[in-house]
């Protein structure tokens, strides 16, 4: 026989556990999009404790749709390091144009970085950060369903050594930061700068090169990186995407300096 409150209880002891053990992170990554998911995994697989939190019921931000639904990607040669690592499979469309199935691609990027050791909390958004000497400390989160409602319910927190800004095009991290903590970003003017009109091989390059510690302890990637540098967008080709999460990945390795 099976007992309803067992699987209720096994459900609620379990997930307690695990977001305990995610309250005190090396990395927080808000937004589950293709960028903060690289980024977690080429983190955990070097040992970091890594925690995304994710709005959305299902991750994977603006992958799965492809270009307006029509659910291939376009990733360039010089990403393909990134699709091989995760086991997604490829075919060339023309040079330099490769072409992958969106919902393959996501669900093995998913696959993979859980599987790694990265937990994924979704269902909730990260409405705030935690700042302390002038550095982001971490996270405030909240049920996304509280934001939806519009309740006045009081968020929890998670304090990590490193946070990404992943949220992707609304840029809602570093917004917030900007405007709570009065924070003079590493951009040219000091503000979030804006994304800007289509401009597919510029932006592409510029979300590699926009993938920084934009404040103390805030690193920005993916689309929020071109967001808040002023970048352009580019539409459905992800390999800056990727590869913005690799580096991310790799600079914050060598700041916290663990094999
Ligand atoms: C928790 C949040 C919050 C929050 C948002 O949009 P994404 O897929 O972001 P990237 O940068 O990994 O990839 C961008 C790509 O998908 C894209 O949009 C491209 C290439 N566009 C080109 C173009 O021209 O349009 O993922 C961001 C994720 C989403 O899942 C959101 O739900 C989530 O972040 N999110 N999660 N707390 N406050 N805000």
């Amino acid at each position: 026989m099976l007992d309803e409150t067992i699987i209720s209880k096994a459900i609620l002891e379990t997930y307690n556990k695990k977001l305990i053990s995610c309250l005190s992170l090396d990395v927080a990554i808000a937004g589950a999009g293709p960028a903060g998911i690289v980024a977690s995994y080429y983190m955990a697989r070097k040992g970091l404790h890594v925690a995304i939190f994710e709005r959305k019921l299902s991750p994977g931000g603006g992958m799965w749709g492809g270009g307006m639904m029509f659910n291939q990607i376009v990733v360039q040669a010089n990403a393909l390091g990134v699709l091989d690592e995760f086991d997604i499979s490829y075919k060339e469309y023309q040079k330099n144009y490769y072409v992958a199935d969106s919902v393959e691609a996501m669900s093995k990027l998913l696959a993979k970085a859980t599987s790694t050791g990265v937990k994924i909390f979704n269902c909730i958004s990260v409405e705030d950060t935690v700042v302390i000497n002038n550095t982001v400390k971490g996270f405030v989160i909240n049920w996304s369903s509280v934001g939806i409602a519009n309740l006045h319910v009081d968020p929890l927190t998670v304090k990590s050594k490193y946070a990404i800004e992943a949220t992707g095009h609304p840029l809602e991290v570093l917004t917030v930061l900007e405007k709570k903590a009065c924070a003079k970003l590493k951009t040219k003017t000091g503000k979030i700068m804006g994304e800007m009109p289509m401009n597919a091989d510029k932006a592409e390059k510029d979300t590699i090169k926009n993938t920084k510690e934009i404040y103390p302890g805030l690193f920005v990637v993916g689309m929020a990186a071109n967001a808040a540098f002023g970048g352009p967008r580019m539409g459905p080709i992800f390999g800056g995407m990727l590869l913005s999460g690799k580096k991310a990945a790799e600079m914050i390795i060598k700041k916290v300096g663990k094999k």
